[in-house]
């Protein structure tokens, strides 16, 4: 790794990023059912229809996970809150054992001098109110800004920053137009609802949280670059339909309070009735905006029915779960949401990582230089952005360990710490080494 700290602006944040879910063990401490269990148990959802019931066990090893990040020398924890562990049922009865859990974390990170970021939705929903319907019943509006106001009330008084719903894209299009997440439909009006009620929710939590006293909030989108995979026009309009969906769709609702026409185009008469009428309340204005961004896909004319592209595989190198490296996407984003949704707001970038081909040393090290040319390339691509006056005020790596990578099961690797889900032991990989040094104050 080349780039240090020194590289960049003073007060530059470093982090990383996990999920609930995705490491906790949701078998433990009183946790209620999630979309997530219902959908890793319908054969063919998720590779060996693994779910996230031990994933990495962190919900008993804190302290051992807390002392890693500290040794990353980061500043700042982006964490999640799971909604089905503080509240089993969705709403009502607290799990008290949940919130005691949240509050730990939060006093560990403190004791340890980080920054706690919060993110109060990563995906797991409560069974009970995936069955009312979930992201397609507008009711989740004020049922997710009940859940958040109950976190705030817990530990809103030493978070340093809250974000709503982490990747409206794929809550919304990758699990309900898609299929490849939780709940796994292919239904177009149950898409369009999802991804308005999704971008509702976020409003109303933001008005509620607020009302508590609660600041620095954020929402965090994810980002895709869309390139055109030949110089057809035809190919051309399936890269800016592809954009519209994944990227414009929801930084148009957050920022311009206004929906892309290439995406109205296909979903506006399944949209709720009245859908214009939310705008206000989307908009509610945040502190600072989140950009999770990994990678670009190449897109054709594709067949059949709206949104007729399909996607083409790339030149560039790949990680292992096969998408490409692309930094200069990360830069161009930056300079594209500064330049067309956000101004002067803060931007971080809070997710970027590789799942890379880690390599075991016949001295128990693990060899995985592609992640540290990825990081580094990323790091470099957020330089670019700086330099051209983008205030992008911190960078967050995905992830700190190994973990459940959805419906990829424990098969996908994107952490800076190997586990070995057998006996859970933590290995710190060369690119922790490599990030600590270069993250030294
Ligand atoms: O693991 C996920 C995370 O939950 C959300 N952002 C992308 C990561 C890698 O796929």
């Amino acid at each position: 790794m080349n780039l240090t700290r020194a590289d960049f602006p003073e007060g530059f944040l470093f982090g990383a990023a996990t999920s609930s879910y995705q490491i906790e063990g949701h078998a433990f401490g009183g946790a209620g059912r999630t979309h997530w269990d219902d959908f890793a148990a319908t054969p063919g959802n998720v590779v060996r229809g693994e779910d996230g019931a031990i994933a990495c066990d962190h919900y008993h090893r804190l302290d051992e996970d807390l002392d890693l990040l500290q040794g990353l020398n980061v500043d700042v924890y982006r964490f999640s809150t799971s909604w089905a562990r503080v509240l089993p049922e969705g709403r009502g009865q607290v799990n008290s054992e949940g919130l005691d859990f949240y509050d730990r974390l939060v006093d560990g990170l403190l004791a340890r001098g980080l920054k706690p970021a919060l993110t109060l939705y990563h995906w797991e929903l409560p069974s009970v109110l995936a069955d009312l319907g979930g992201w397609r019943n507008r009711d989740i509006a004020q049922w997710f800004a009940d859940y958040a106001t109950v976190i705030m009330d817990r530990i809103g008084d030493r978070v340093w920053s809250t974000a709503t719903i982490n990747e409206p894209w794929c809550v919304g299009w990758l699990s309900h137009f898609v299929g490849a997440h939780a709940p796994g439909l292919r239904d177009i009006r149950a898409t369009a609802r999802a991804m308005h009620h999704i971008l509702l929710a976020h409003g109303t939590a933001v008005q509620a949280i607020r009302a508590t006293g609660a600041t620095n909030l954020g929402a965090v989108c994810n980002l895709e670059w869309a390139t055109p995979a030949d110089d057809s026009p035809a190919s051309k309009a399936a890269a800016e339909r592809y954009d519209a969906i994944y990227n414009r769709f929801f930084m148009g609702g957050l920022f311009k309070g206004a929906y892309p026409d290439l995406v109205l185009e296909g979903l506006e008469q399944h949209l709720p009735s009245g859908w214009q009428n939310d705008f206000g309340t989307i908009t509610s204005p945040v502190d600072w905006c989140g950009i999770n961004y990994y990678t670009r896909s190449l897109l054709t004319e594709g067949e059949g029915a709206w949104p007729r592209y399909a996607q083409v595989e790339g030149p560039l190198p790949k990680n292992s779960i096969g998408w490409e490296t692309y930094p200069d996407g990360l830069r161009d984003f930056l300079l594209r949401t500064r330049d067309e949704y956000t101004g002067d707001l803060p931007l971080y970038v809070t997710e970027n990582g590789m799942a890379a081909h880690d390599k075991l040393g016949a001295d128990g090290s693990i060899d995985d230089t592609d992640r540290q040319a990825y990081i580094g390339d990323h790091l470099e691509a957020v330089r670019e952005a700086i330099r051209e006056g983008v205030p992008v005020q911190g960078y967050f790596l995905w992830s700190l360990l190994d973990n459940y990578e959805w419906a990829f099961g424990y098969e996908k690797r994107f952490g800076a710490v190997h586990v070995d889900f057998d006996t859970l032991k933590r290995s710190p990989k060369n690119s922790y080494h490599a990030l600590a040094a270069a993250f030294r104050r």
